[in-house]
């Protein structure tokens, strides 16, 4: 369920969670590797667990916990998903698999249009440091996911703003590989 495409802007609430096709232009596998974003489909009915791990081994980030995403089991739900959905960039990668439910990743792509990646379980995805970016569950409420770090997590959000972000080794590390 990898099939990324270019996402009508609407106010932060409700209508996030809906799926916001703006149009039918393609968004492929290969744009998302342009914007330094790789995501997978992993096999769930084989050695999954095995899979993951070597991945996470690949790219560094050997460590992980497990976050479940509902409105029954997590305190401050509508305040947490406000704040995942803040556009954000991190100093690390974010790499998440989805281990349950399904929800929405929002990325900049190199022409600053806003991008939305639909995940569900099996999903793999990795968002390079640097990259803008911002998460919302569907209207399902409820998405189980596997976060990788390295060896302590870094996983600060720093909101987009007109300097400060830009100003960050990270970003202008991120700007320059794209290009
Ligand atoms: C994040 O960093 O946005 C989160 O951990 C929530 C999304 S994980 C499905
Ligand atoms: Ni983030």
């Amino acid at each position: 369920s990898i099939a990324a495409y270019f996402m009508e802007e609407v106010a932060p609430g409700a209508l996030q969670k809906k799926p916001l096709r703006l149009n039918d232009l393609p968004f492929t596998i290969k744009d998302l590797e342009e914007s330094g974003c790789f995501a997978y489909k992993v096999d769930m009915s084989g050695d999954w667990e095995k899979a993951v791990e070597k991945y996470s081994e690949d790219v560094g980030m050997k460590n992980r916990d497990v976050v479940k995403i509902n409105p029954v089991t997590m305190p401050n739900f509508d305040e947490k998903l406000a704040i995942f959905f803040e556009e954000h960039l991190h100093t690390d990668p974010e790499v998440r698999f989805i281990m349950e439910g399904s929800g929405y990743f929002d990325i900049r792509d190199v022409q600053d249009r806003w991008v939305r990646i639909p995940v569900a379980k099996g999903d793999l995805l990795f968002l390079p440091a640097g990259i803008y970016h911002r998460f919302t569950t569907d209207e399902k409420d409820s998405i189980v996911a596997m976060r990788f770090f390295k060896d302590a997590p870094r996983w600060e959000a720093h909101n987009r703003s007109k300097q400060e972000t830009e100003e960050m080794v990270e970003r202008k590390e991120y700007v320059k590989g794209i290009k």
